[in-house]
């Protein structure tokens, strides 16, 4: 299956059935079809080209190229040189807009289609063996069946278009928890965007040669047409495989976040004995230099960002909070018996909206420069703008669509789901220890759901079952971060429902297996941020604030803090929470911030009653017995 080069100088010719092992563009066809989407690109000498040898990488590649017969591929290095490379033709073929290089240094505006501005939950697929595995909350497809249909899709998919081939690596290099992983993609946005989230090039091919038992994740992206209906996010946890088409949105096409680091990286959690969660990691040290680490799972746009990277209020005098990272931890039991988390990714891919000066500084700072925006609004001066922006909206503005917005439109400027991408590097409180292989030990694991009503502001978990039942029966209201409707309360165990890889109720057993092996474990809380007033309005300040309940739950590991025992935890009294300078919460607002009322959670009860069910047979008995005796002590 011999094909010539035709597409100019810099190109090799390119035998599909011997393919080289030191790349840097490999010509396959002279097609001359031009494609809106994405155009193929001529690099000039030197630009990417990362040396492999390993030949199941090579056979893949050669076997994808041959089903999607792209024009070229182009071997990612991660290099700055390809970066800046890659970042001239996009804005050529009008994938990105170069913002204002004054205000916002080496940042550029990237426009999604407008049918794609989210993840597609309905269109993500578990394809393990049975339907058993992937259990009741997954979609599950039959991976025979769904290869064939990916694969009929993919036939001929990326003619006249450039496939890009991204080695990449979770996790730091040295760490054992780190995976590595190749993700084939025909958009260069996706390229710039992984390169920011991941550790990409040469590091990951090093540390597969180097690798005693060989693993790497093989991802395969296409954009196809971009349409609704040809939009599938598949996952073959048994292949550790993942093929997503039709889309070029987040976390739909950065195949190494949510379905690397959480959907395969779940199955394989559980299989090795560790574990991959959707929380922030974050570090808190007191002025007199004692530091904890605490990992928390907030539900997408649910406040992980603000809270991993949250600025103290005044009186905090010494406090230090530093960001391990902002969405997906991977865990596991150290030499020393406590629990030890690293941050898997390389950058922060975070919600725009609600980001200011004012409610996340540190994020903003992050975000002032190298910074690749999604789906903000661009003002005249190609400056970005959102809602809740500090100062002013801008007279004029081009919305997140592309068309003309000003201050009397009806339409929001920046979609609700407008992202920034950026190094986590930028983060002015980066903890020290980020790239620490082992990683860092953690003290207390917080479950947080965004909730109008029945929870508390914080409850901790008697014991590690007991917090482990708090995590499985966590809800929380939808939000922009996925396709549907926003704001429907829904159980969203351990801010996995739309994450986890396999069977919901396998996962709660393997939390409570773990547990008993961590002979030193975290400490289990729940918060909510959200409960509102008659009003409608939050009764709790949130944001910076937020460390007053931080400061609690270091308190209580430590052993200090007050806490009276209530039916679901111990409670906060309104006299154990710092309220030093907390405005606008007066005592009332306190106590019902911190009430548990009986009719709220009757109803609460129930609902947690008909999520079980549906887990069947697999639901763990220890939780079964534990919602029996949660309703007692209300009874009582
Ligand atoms: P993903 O990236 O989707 O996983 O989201 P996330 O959990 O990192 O959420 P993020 O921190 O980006 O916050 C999402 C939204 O919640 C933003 O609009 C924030 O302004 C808002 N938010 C965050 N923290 C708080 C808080 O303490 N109180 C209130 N009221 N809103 C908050
Ligand atoms: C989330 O939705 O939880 C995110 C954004 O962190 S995405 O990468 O799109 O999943
Ligand atoms: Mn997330």
């Amino acid at each position: 299956m011999q094909r010539s080069c035709l597409s100019g100088p810099p190109h090799r010719s390119f035998n599909l059935d011997n393919p080289t092992s030191e790349n840097t563009v490999i010509s396959l066809r002279g097609s001359n079809t031009m494609d809106n989407l994405a155009p193929a690109i001529t690099p000039p000498r030197g630009v990417g080209g990362t040396k492999i040898s390993h030949q199941g990488v090579l056979d893949w590649v050669q076997e994808v190229a041959r089903r999607t017969q792209p024009e070229n591929i182009f071997w990612c290095d991660g290099s700055a040189r390809e970066n800046s490379y890659l970042l001239e033709v996009a804005q050529h073929q009008g994938i990105l807009q170069k913002l204002n290089e004054k205000k916002v240094p080496g940042s550029y505006l990237h426009r999604s289609n407008p049918n794609d501005v989210a993840r597609v939950e309905q269109f993500t697929l578990i394809c393990t063996r049975t339907k058993e595995e992937a259990g009741p909350t997954n979609n599950w497809a039959d991976p025979a069946e769904t290869y064939l249909k990916l694969n009929e899709m993919l036939k001929g998919a990326m003619e006249g278009r450039t496939m890009f081939v991204i080695p990449y690596i979770m996790g730091p290099p040295d760490s054992p928890l780190a995976k590595v992983g190749f993700e084939i993609t025909d958009s260069i946005y996706v390229v710039l965007s992984m390169r920011i989230m991941t550790r990409m090039g040469e590091v990951a091919v090093k540390r597969l040669e180097g690798s005693s038992n060989g693993e790497w994740n093989r991802g395969v992206h296409s954009l196809l047409d971009v349409h609704p209906d040809r939009r599938l996010i598949c996952h073959f946890p048994q292949d550790n495989a993942i093929i997503s088409v039709g889309s070029g949105y987040g976390g739909n096409v950065l195949l190494s976040k949510k379905c690397l680091a959480l959907r395969i990286g779940s199955y394989l959690a559980r299989q090795q004995g560790w574990l991959a969660e959707h929380m922030l990691i974050l570090g808190v040290e007191s002025p007199e230099g004692r530091k904890h680490y605490v990992a928390a799972a907030f539900p997408s746009a649910c406040g992980k960002t603000n809270f991993a990277m949250l600025i103290p209020p005044e009186h905090y005098k010494g406090w230090k909070i530093t960001t391990i990272g902002d969405d997906i931890a991977w865990m596991q039991i150290g030499a020393d018996g406590r629990l030890y988390a690293v941050n898997p990714e390389n950058g922060y891919f975070g919600v725009v909206p609600g980001t200011s000066y004012k409610s996340n500084p540190n994020a903003m700072k992050s975000i002032e420069r190298d910074t690749l925006y999604t789906n903000v609004a661009q003002t005249d001066d190609h400056d970005v703008w959102w809602e809740g922006k500090d100062g002013p909206a801008p007279a004029h503005a081009i919305d997140w669509r592309g068309k003309e917005w000003t201050p009397e439109s009806k339409e929001k400027a920046a979609h609700p789901n407008s992202r920034f991408a950026v190094p986590m590097r930028n983060n002015p409180v980066l903890d020290p220890d980020v790239e620490k292989g082992e990683g860092v030990p953690i003290s207390a694991i917080i479950f947080g759901g965004r909730r109008s009503d029945t929870m508390p502001l914080v409850f901790q978990a008697i014991d590690w079952e007991r917090g482990v039942y708090a995590g499985a029966t966590m809800a929380s209201e939808t939000t922009a971060a996925a396709t549907g409707a926003v704001g429907q309360v829904r159980r969203d165990p351990m801010a996995m429902l739309p994450f986890c890889g396999y069977h919901m109720g396998q996962y709660f057993k393997h939390w409570l297996k773990i547990g008993p092996r961590i002979q030193n474990p975290p400490l289990i809380f729940h918060v909510n941020w959200f409960r509102k007033g008659a009003d409608g309005k939050f009764l709790w300040p949130g944001f910076g604030d937020n460390m007053r309940v931080l400061k609690w739950v270091i308190d209580r590991c430590e052993g200090r803090g007050g806490a009276t025992e209530s039916p679901v935890g111990f409670i906060p009294r309104p006299a154990d929470l710092d309220t030093q300078g907390l405005a606008n919460v007066p005592e009332e607002t306190l106590a019902e911030l911190l009430s548990i009322k009986p009719g709220e959670w009757k109803k609460e009860l129930q609902g947690q009653q008909e999520f079980f069910e549906t887990l069947g047979a697999d639901l763990p008995p220890e939780l079964t017995a534990q919602h029996k005796k949660l309703a007692e002590r209300f009874a009582s």
